[in-house]
């Protein structure tokens, strides 16, 4: 899937991250709720204590990838350039210790890369190195990811925005649905979300009530 950047920005809205471990139930049902509540983008993250690898990380990618085209949601791989590959997913998304983004960009060709970025100056190379689009973190404070960096809040999408950047760029980290309003408000196209989806008794509502919030926000 080649998407156009104003493509790009829509799917962005409610960007819901997950893997396995931070599912309390069956991460395919999770997913296909989140859908039912209106996520409009997912990104496999197999990652942390317990996270599946070989053969079961495939089986389970392949499983949510399913799901995803089924209900025409893009489908993005975390880190895992060649499960993006081997599977053709629509994309990755890769972090600041990550792989180099140019040799990403040259594997994967016109896929989406979506790039982690922390401040302005990440942001800028993230650009110069062919991102599609920028997450940026932590907005506020989430013990679902360890090694988070400072948590400076949604001022940094203001300050990445005042530098006349116009990238796409989703906030990501501890939001919450009364916090996706602010991050929106400084200049996101969206919010990106684990714990408040996927760890919620009910992830067809909270999507639904982030959605709501980030739809009205705009
Ligand atoms: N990246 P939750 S914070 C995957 O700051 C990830 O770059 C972050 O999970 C960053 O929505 C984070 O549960 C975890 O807080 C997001």
């Amino acid at each position: 899937m080649n998407l156009s950047e104003k493509r790009i920005k829509e799917s962005l809205k409610l960007y819901f991250v997950m893997g396995s471990v931070n599912c309390l139930k069956d991460p395919a049902t999770v997913l296909q709720e989140a859908i039912a509540g209106g996520i409009t983008l997912f990104q496999f993250r197999e990652k942390g204590n317990g996270a599946k690898t070989g053969y079961e990380k495939i089986s389970l990618a392949k499983k949510l990838q399913a799901i995803c085209k089924q209900h025409d949601i893009p489908f993005i791989v975390n880190d895992d350039i060649d499960l993006a590959l081997q599977i053709d997913a629509d994309g990755v998304h890769i972090g600041q210790e990550d792989e180099d983004p140019l040799k990403v960009r040259k594997k994967i060709g016109s896929k989406i890369l979506g790039i982690s970025a922390h401040n302005l100056e990440e942001a800028q190379k993230a650009i110069e190195h062919g991102a599609d689009y920028l997450g940026v973190g932590p907005m506020y404070f989430t013990s679902t990811k360890t090694d988070i960096r400072e948590v400076k809040g949604p001022e940094v999408i203001k300050i990445i925005r005042m530098n006349d950047i116009q990238i796409p760029i989703v906030g990501i980290g501890g939001i919450k649905q009364n916090l996706a309003r602010n991050v929106i408000k400084a200049g996101a196209d969206g919010v990106a979300i684990i714990s408040a989806i996927s760890q919620s008794p009910d992830p067809k509502l909270a999507a639904k009530q982030l959605l709501n919030e980030v739809e009205m926000a705009f």
